[in-house]
């Protein structure tokens, strides 16, 4: 992007937008307290340009951050599909990823429950490929012509465009309850996946089942994933919604300061990959975007690893304008019959001509690919390519049939030659019609604490619709998948308890879990609040914030007041923070902190210290407390119910807790201390 980017700071004068000098801080009167003038071009161009300032924002997924990168592959593998940048050990290509909730607008808040685009373009020597992915596995659909259904039913409902950014209404679980086989991903998003802790901590999908094809036109199918170095965490719903008010930019902060910083989040990018003989042998339909294939029957390949480490100049040049989309494909990457996929490449192209208001946007410095563009269309609006001559078109004599028709050995795109046949028909085969089999698969594969979170997180969703008859026919939905679940959620949003109708039958994978999730061996990035006051002891505050540092986490001590605070340089104070904005707390010693902690004060709402502890120890976070700083720990502590024992609270002296607050952190979050209704 380097020839367009313009640096501000190393430009001497304004000029106008055809290059004109000007100075431009009051416009052209007739007489001082006179009417404006027309004739001012400098105050036309200037409001005309910010009249015209905004684009409409994405229909689906219009709030999102963006950064660069590089893919790095692991190999040559070439044995699986022809794509170039994937043939070499150590081949790197530059990317692009764009994170996005689906259904808020651009202002929306950062921690609503959704599911979440991970969208990431790599920019190969052979032209851009779009994996244009979600962080959840399956999709809500089977069929791309439900999706303006889907989309209007979650989005805001049109009489009062409320409410923002969430399924938590009616008309969101009446179309739930009426097309179920949208159950397996609303479990996912009801599920602690639809609100992740960060941006960095999620794993991406392809959903869609595509073919990868060798340059000898050998295909398989393929499933692609990414998995992330930083391990997979969540938020609770208590965090999420606290969050969302107190910084609506969570995630994208946090995904600027861990680059800014040089902690660079990356993931491994794999495919299952299933032979073209294999494409009957599973009890669901490899086409049906619904379901997955299960990592216990399939493995995932690892084929590379990409690593975000550049955050964008400009949000709208880059985050903004970038058009991706699932039709961008490298040779040796095709797609299937599936039915989202193929109404998916109409719906984008479409979409970002309506959004970009030229044909030309490809041509915009993050769109076009790194390879030269050659080809016979031409015009339209915004067009800034000069084409010399006077041929546009093929074949052509006058250019010697020039750009010329690329053959396979020309690199030119593998069809690969599916076979086709069948009558026209609207409907869909037998094969799609399992809905619940998935779904159950997933809560069966949750832990019991997760499996709370979910219930909790229906009992929010389906509570929040007016309508009784909605949330009972939502609940009888549920108890096609299993009846201690639709109990569970009946007896939260007041219908009746469903008798069973189907037997669990068990089945798990072990790979669906976040609280088995592999974790990282290091706690690079953790954000850890240190409690402090006048009095706090500074010696034991200092060593655990240096421990921290050293050790990679994001420690920050927060004070009473900004600025001073007897020795403690004071960024964050108990207004401006709070404890769902950290991973984990400290409280050091030192009685004078304590006696005024324990007292109210003007410079923090009322017991806001205490609610620092109270909400970290019931949101199972590590709390580690040194000398007085364990009394009060135990003060803040004391009489609260519900919250169950001391797993990740480390008290001791200040040199023997810094390991275990380690281990702690690693481990994020202790589900144990988290109350668990299983028996209703
Ligand atoms: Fe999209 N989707 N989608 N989608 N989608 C868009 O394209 C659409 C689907 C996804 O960061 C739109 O440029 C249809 C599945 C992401 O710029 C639009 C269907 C998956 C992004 C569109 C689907 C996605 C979009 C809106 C059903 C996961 C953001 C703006 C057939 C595999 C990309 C735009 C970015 C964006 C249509 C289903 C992911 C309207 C019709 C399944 C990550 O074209």
């Amino acid at each position: 992007m380097a020839e367009f980017t313009i640096n501000p700071a190393n430009s001497q004068f304004e000029t106008t937008n055809f290059g004109q000098r000007v100075n431009n801080s009051e416009s052209l009167k007739a007489g001082l307290r006179g009417p404006t003038l027309m004739e001012d071009f400098m105050m036309r161009e200037k409001i005309m340009h910010f009249d015209h300032e905004r684009i409409p924002e994405r229909v689906v997924h219009a709030r999102g951050v963006g950064a660069h990168g590089y893919f790095e592959s692991y190999g040559d593998w070439s044995n699986i599909t022809a794509a170039g940048f994937l043939n070499a050990p150590g081949k790197k290509t530059p990317t692009f990823t764009r994170f996005s909730t689906v259904l808020g607008n651009k202002g929306s808040s950062d921690t609503v429950r959704d599911d979440r685009g991970f969208a990431t373009r790599f920019y190969t020597d052979e032209g851009n490929f779009d994996l244009v992915g979600n962080v959840i596995p399956p999709f809500f659909i089977q069929d791309a012509i439900k999706f303006p259904d889907l989309i209007h039913a979650g989005k805001m409902e049109p009489d009062t465009d409320t409410p923002q950014a969430g399924t938590a209404h009616e008309t969101a679980y009446d179309f739930f309850a009426e097309f179920p086989e949208t159950l397996h991903t609303v479990m996912w998003v009801l599920s602690p996946r639809g609100i992740p802790r960060s941006l960095r901590q999620v794993e991406g999908f392809g959903i869609h089942t595509f073919r990868l094809v060798t340059a000898d036109g050998n295909s398989v199918f393929c499933k692609f994933h990414w998995k992330p170095a930083q391990g997979v965490s969540n938020l609770l719903w208590d965090e999420a919604q606290k969050i969302a008010g107190k910084n609506s930019d969570f995630h994208r902060d946090d995904l600027y300061t861990a680059i800014n910083r040089g902690d660079f989040p990356s993931w491994e990018l794999g495919v299952q990959i299933i032979p073209a003989e294999d494409e009957f042998k599973y009890d669901f339909d490899l086409l049906d975007p619904t379901k997955l294939v299960p990592e216990d029957l399939v493995p995932v390949t690892k084929l590379g690893r990409m690593v975000l480490n550049r955050n964008v100049d400009n949000f709208f040049s880059e985050t903004e304008q970038v058009t991706m989309h699932p039709g961008h494909l490298v040779n040796g990457i095709g797609i299937t019959d599936d039915p989202l996929l193929q109404g998916r490449l109409f719906s984008y192209l479409d979409t970002q001509i309506n959004r970009m208001n030229s044909a030309n946007f490809m041509q915009l410095p993050i769109n076009r690919p790194l390879n030269q563009v050659t080809n016979n269309q031409r015009d339209g609006f915004m067009q800034s390519n000069t084409f010399k001559g006077n041929v546009a078109y093929y074949p052509n004599a006058l250019n010697g049939n020039k750009p010329e028709l690329a053959s396979h050995a020309d690199g030119g795109y593998i069809e690969y030659p599916e076979e086709v046949n069948g009558q026209k028909q609207r409907g869909r085969p037998p094969s799609f019609w399992d809905f619940y089999s998935q779904a159950r698969l997933y809560w069966n594969s949750l832990t019991p604490a997760e499996q709370q979170q979910t219930v909790d997180g229906f009992r929010f969703e389906v509570g929040k619709s007016k309508s009784v008859d909605v949330r009972r026919r939502f609940v009888d939905r549920l108890n096609q998948i299993d009846n201690s679940l639709a109990r569970r959620v009946a007896i939260g949003v007041g219908v009746p308890l469903p008798e069973m109708v189907v037997e669990n039958d068990g089945k798990t994978d072990s790979h669906l879990s976040i609280q088995n999730y592999p974790k990282p061996d290091n706690i690079r990035t953790r954000r850890v609040a240190i409690l402090t006051a006048p009095g706090t002891n500074q010696q034991e505050a200092k060593s655990m914030y240096d421990y921290l540092t050293a050790e990679g986490a994001y420690p920050s001590y927060i004070g009473v007041h900004q600025g001073d605070q007897e020795g403690l340089n004071i960024d964050n104070t108990y207004v401006l923070d709070s404890s769902v904005l950290y991973d984990a707390i400290y409280i050091p010693g030192g009685a004078g902190g304590i006696d005024f902690l324990s007292e109210s004060t003007s410079l923090f709402p009322m017991d806001e210290p205490k609610a620092f502890v109270m909400d970290a120890y019931r949101h199972g976070k590590p709390i580690a407390a040194s000398s007085e700083g364990e009394q009060f720990f135990q003060a803040a502590v004391e009489g609260m119910t519900g919250v169950n024992g001391t797993d990740g609270i480390i008290l001791g002296s200040e040199n023997n807790i810094q390991e275990s607050f380690k281990q702690a952190l690693i481990t994020q979050r202790f589900w144990s201390r988290l109350p668990i209704d299983q028996n209703i």
